[in-house]
């Protein structure tokens, strides 16, 4: 059985825990914390909260391998994987005919399909993207669209197709640091979902970059015994037009009333009890820290003051979408 913890402050965490598959680090951590698990390392400040950074761990009750592959940190159990693929982008600088950025997605990819394909776990769920300075411009092109070239050709390359069945994902910035991309694959195929509030991202118009973005906005889970939904980073995007350009509440509303269709669509699907937006546990990237208070008072009035949610400052993969919130929740499955 899989379980998620989070808000965990550093005290709660061990680094030597042997039942846990990898998880997050949000915030500024604690110096001279390097657990034997895979970490993925979000240095975004976490806006609204007393601590300097939060823990989110994936733990098993099934025991764990562990390994390391071109730069991933790795582990498993009961047929489900947990990695953190880290690379820095300067070393893409020479030798590649495209941007640095895009030959670096591209590998970071080709090294997780490999891994993916070595340890007979071939099938993504969910992916969390970040890299520095996202919206910015370089090689004539703004690098959450040079991201995008390499991540759709890793897909084509190891033909695993482009649209359809892709994996739940997020892809944010951050100020500085490497391409982080953490990931979870099964044994078995996840279901992916869309929105019918929204043109799925694998076919958004070109208006948005040359290739698509290769996520689903939700995927369904199946680990034995267990249902795991796990929701895209969502935007206040209607159809695949930004909507509420400068109002940071109005677009959590719009986010919300996103985030309300995708689940229902996973209701349509699910074998668990259905899912409802108060049990989930939310990750709420917030760009611009002025916003956050606001943000926070429609999320809560919505969710209730007890729903489990982390703000963080960090950059959406559009310059004017102001928030991107992320959800995910297990259920058990009974009988
Ligand atoms: C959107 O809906 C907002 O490129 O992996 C959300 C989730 C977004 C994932 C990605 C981008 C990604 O287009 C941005």
């Amino acid at each position: 059985m899989l379980e998620l913890l989070t808000r965990l402050t550093s005290g709660q965490v061990s680094a030597a825990a042997v039942d846990v598959l990898g998880g997050a680090c949000l915030g500024q951590p604690a110096a001279g914390i390097a657990p034997g698990w895979p970490l993925q390392a979000i240095f975004a400040p976490l806006l609204g909260s007393t601590a300097t950074s939060l823990h989110e761990i994936w733990r098993s009750s099934a025991p764990c391998i562990a390994g390391y592959s071109e730069g991933i940190a790795w582990r498993r159990s009961g047929g489900v994987l947990y990695g953190v693929c880290e690379i820095n982008e300067a070393e893409f600088s020479v030798g590649s005919e495209y941007s640095p950025l895009r030959a670096a997605s591209q590998e970071a990819y080709r090294r997780i399909f490999r891994l993916l394909a070595a340890e007979g776990l071939p099938y993504l769920w969910r992916v969390w993207n970040y890299f520095a300075d996202i919206n910015g411009e370089s090689y004539g092109l703004e690098r959450y669209r040079q991201f995008n070239i390499g991540r759709q050709d890793a897909f084509l390359e190891f033909r695993r197709g482009a649209t359809g069945n892709v994996p739940a994902a997020c892809a944010i910035g951050l100020a500085s640091g490497p391409l982080s991309i953490a990931f979870i694959a099964g044994e078995q195929a996840a279901m992916a979902l869309e929105n019918p509030r929204q043109v799925s991202a694998y076919h958004y118009p070109a208006d948005y970059g040359p290739r698509s973005p290769t996520f689903s906005r939700a995927t369904l889970a199946c680990p034995p015994g267990q249902e795991i939904l796990f929701v895209s980073g969502t935007a206040s995007i209607f159809g695949h037009r930004t909507v509420h350009a400068g109002d940071a509440a109005t677009q959590c509303r719009e986010v919300l009333a996103n985030i309300e269709a995708v689940v229902a669509t996973a209701n349509l699907h699910c074998r668990s009890a259905a899912f409802s937006l108060g049990e989930l546990s939310y990750r709420v990237y917030v760009r611009h820290a002025a916003d956050f208070s606001k943000v926070e008072e429609v999320l809560l009035a919505r969710l209730g003051a007890a729903a489990e949610v982390v703000f963080v400052q960090a950059d959406i993969c559009r310059s004017d979408l102001l928030l991107e919130i992320e959800a995910t929740t297990i259920h058990v499955l009974v009988g």
